[in-house]
């Protein structure tokens, strides 16, 4: 029985990731990939469910990077906004909306939050003594000062938080505080803040996390335990900083929310802007309703430095607003590290995401599979390369991909693929295939709904695992001389094997789920109460290689980067920028039309290394197109991507093939190529100016 069957709906967030940086492979094994496979999971049970995410853009954090790069906290934050949502959408994060924190939506709705408990008195309104740079003349945020933990003396502390023991600290806490500004000792000044009591909200606290005891993983109910054991402080809400939401008080000019006020209130504004895009009414999912069993289930998909902010601070915010639910969940996870050491965005010792769809198009679902088998569910973990290619040749190639593949193909042999029975009925004829495929659904039900995507996985394989002992016994392709008939039942046994595997996998693989409906020739959704049938005479079609296998040279190239990479400094921008052409004149630029459009066709020109041969669609018309970027994208990852496309160059002759027109790439000094494509969906023929 579903313990979330008492709910109504649900309302599932993912931490807002820093508009600072590119994502990599911590980030989804932490917030993002759990909380996917748990939305598409109640979708597939046809639940109601809004997932929510998007860019938490205030905090030191992109301020230090704006100020690292010599630009602005805006180019900062519009420059990773874009990256990071592209990355999402391309590796198949569902989001219901992907949206900021620099919205005015937002900015709204936190002032609002804040002169809701201030005009409650909830605030205490002192002045306190805060660090300030002598040298730049400003106040310091909690991320522009690093020193010692006084709990674990880690010496790279910061301010609001020590990293590697996780504590939540006061900068005044630090022991030899030093501020990344300058780099010298601040000095104490005193700032009016507006605090939020937590001292006082304790007892409130205590017995509301008491009740998720058994409820809440092991890991977040112990760390809020021993904070509230150690006793809650008043904290700051408000900072004096130049970039953040303003404090909406007279008296507060120049003083902007602390990030972390403003940030899981992102939550709430985005959910309020997709109420708004589709016609929804955001109170549903966020407020409580007139009878508390209406209230919807939230949950919220953090990694483990972020339990305090939303167990503690955040909850107290909406306790003490009053009208909003509670989180009924934080199933945090713990981190992933990476070839035997902590991945670090500053020591560029990561996978990124971005460069991984580029060099492994059309993989998702293998770094998926590989990732939800090693998530750090209840402890660090950790991705090697190594790791990966074993996951993906000896599982999904060798268990998942071939019990699929041979079944299909004996199916087409001995039968051209149609599914036909004399009793005018096919059905699963094995009682034991059926009680144990029922087993794995509820295996698969359990693991998700308590967190264990691990265990749920693993459930799914053991089908294919199921399938390939079932086969293997059967011995159609022997039978077949002997009792076809036999050998028939074996092998549409086996499409239901296939039919409920694909069907479970969904959360998991949704690509992989989806390219089996297609070859079983269903429809390429199947809802988990749906039945699986095959009407009689059904033709499947033709069978396709589900996975391949991944060589050695394409780890050893991967792992000799990540060795590469981390002997370079960090991860800085200074790269070396092509020098610029001569000025030309208007008229020369007015005369080239340039427009956005879509890739219809890719195949690579025979013979060359370098030469993809393309149908784009301009809106104008669709044209072939010789472009050189073979050596960068394969032909499938490139179908349906939108380009930037010269219309009015002289068509040329390149390889027998008459291109008409020229891809706009952008080349950086490395050489490589990407596209260039507008940030928003436009039409294709839009006019590039
Ligand atoms: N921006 C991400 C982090 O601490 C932080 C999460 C906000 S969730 C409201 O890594
Ligand atoms: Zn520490």
């Amino acid at each position: 029985m579903s313990q979330l069957n008492k709910y109504k709906r649900f309302t599932i967030t993912s931490a807002l990731p820093y508009a600072n940086g590119p994502l990599h492979i911590g980030h989804l094994a932490g917030a993002y990939l759990p909380a996917d496979i748990f939305v598409r999971y109640l979708r597939l049970k046809k639940r109601d469910v809004v997932y929510i995410c998007g860019s938490d853009e205030h905090g030191a954090a992109i301020t230090i990077k704006a100020k690292k790069e010599s630009t602005t906290p805006q180019a900062i934050i519009d420059k990773y906004h874009h990256q990071i949502k592209n990355s999402f959408e391309e590796f198949g994060i569902a989001f219901d909306i992907y949206h900021r924190t620099s919205s005015q939506i937002h900015h709204d709705l936190s002032q609002e939050f804040f002169l809701n408990l201030y005009e409650k008195d909830e605030f205490i309104e002192k002045f306190s003594e805060q660090y300030y740079d002598e040298d730049y003349n400003q106040f310091l945020a909690d991320r522009y000062i690093t020193g010692t933990c006084p709990n674990c003396h880690n010496e790279n502390a910061y301010g609001d938080q020590c990293e590697r023991c996780g504590t939540s600290l006061n900068p005044t806490d630090l022991i030899n505080p030093v501020s990344t500004l300058s780099g010298k000792t601040p000095v104490l000044k005193p700032t009016k803040h507006w605090f939020l009591p937590l001292d006082k909200y304790q007892p409130w606290l205590e017995q509301w996390i008491d009740q998720k005891e058994g409820s809440w993983k092991v890991n977040v109910f112990g760390q809020c335990k021993s904070w509230l054991k150690s006793g809650l402080q008043p904290r700051s809400m408000t900072r004096d900083l130049d970039w953040g939401i303003d404090v909406p008080l007279e008296e507060a000019k120049g003083k902007k929310l602390y990030v972390w006020m403003d940030a899981p209130i992102g939550y709430i504004s985005a959910t309020k802007q997709w109420a708004i895009d589709k016609g929804r009414d955001w109170k549903l999912y966020w407020k409580q309703q007139e009878d508390e069993a209406d209230n919807a289930c939230l949950i919220h998909f953090i990694g483990k430095d972020n339990i305090v902010f939303h167990c503690i601070i955040f909850p107290s915010i909406l306790h003490a607003h009053g009208e909003y639910i509670l989180p009924e969940n934080v199933p945090a996870n713990e981190f992933l590290n990476l070839e035997g050491d902590k991945l670090s965005t500053s020591r560029n010792h990561a996978v990124w995401l971005h460069e991984y769809l580029e060099e492994f198009p059309g993989k998702q679902d293998e770094l998926r599979y590989v990732l939800t088998s090693i998530l750090p569910e209840t402890s660090d973990s950790e991705f090697t390369w190594k790791d990966y290619q074993a996951r993906v040749n000896n599982e999904l190639v060798a268990i998942l991909g071939n019990f699929v593949n041979r079944v299909m193909i004996l199916m087409h042999k001995f039968f051209d693929g149609k599914v036909e029975s004399e009793t005018g009925k096919i059905t699963l004829t094995d009682g034991y295939l059926n009680d144990e495929i029922g087993i794995f659904y509820d295996a698969l039900e359990s693991g998700i709904e308590s967190y264990r995507f691990r265990q749920g996985l693993q459930s799914v394989m053991d089908i294919a695992r199921l399938g390939n002992k079932y086969l293997t016994e059967k011995e159609p392709w022997k039978t077949i001389k002997t009792d076809p008939a036999a050998a028939k039942d074996a092998l549409h046994n086996s499409l239901f094997i296939i039919g409920h595997l694909a069907t479970c996998l969904q959360p998991f693989l949704p690509a992989t789920a989806r390219k089996i409906f297609e070859m079983l020739n269903l429809p390429v959704e199947f809802t988990f109460d749906q039945e699986l049938t095959f009407a009689n005479g059904h033709q499947l079609n033709h069978a396709a290689l589900l996975f391949e296998k991944v060589e050695d040279e394409v780890i050893e190239r991967q792992i000799e980067k990540l060795h590469n990479k981390k002997q370079e400094p960090a991860l800085v921008e200074e790269v070396k920028i092509m020098p610029a052409k001569d000025n030309i004149n208007y008229e020369t630029f007015a005369a080239m039309d340039i427009r956005t459009g879509t890739i219809l066709t890719a195949e690579k020109v025979a013979k060359t290394k370098k030469l993809l041969k393309l149908t784009i669609d301009t809106g104008i018309d669709q044209r072939t197109v010789v472009s050189g970027i073979a050596e960068y994208y394969e032909p499938e990852a490139v179908i349906g991507k939108k380009v930037s496309i010269l219309v009015n160059l002289e068509p040329r002759e390149i390889k027998g093939i008459v291109s008409q027109g020229m891809i706009l790439m952008a080349e950086n000094a490395e050489g490589k190529l990407t596209f260039v494509t507008p940030v928003d969906e436009f039409h294709d023929g839009s006019v590039i100016r």
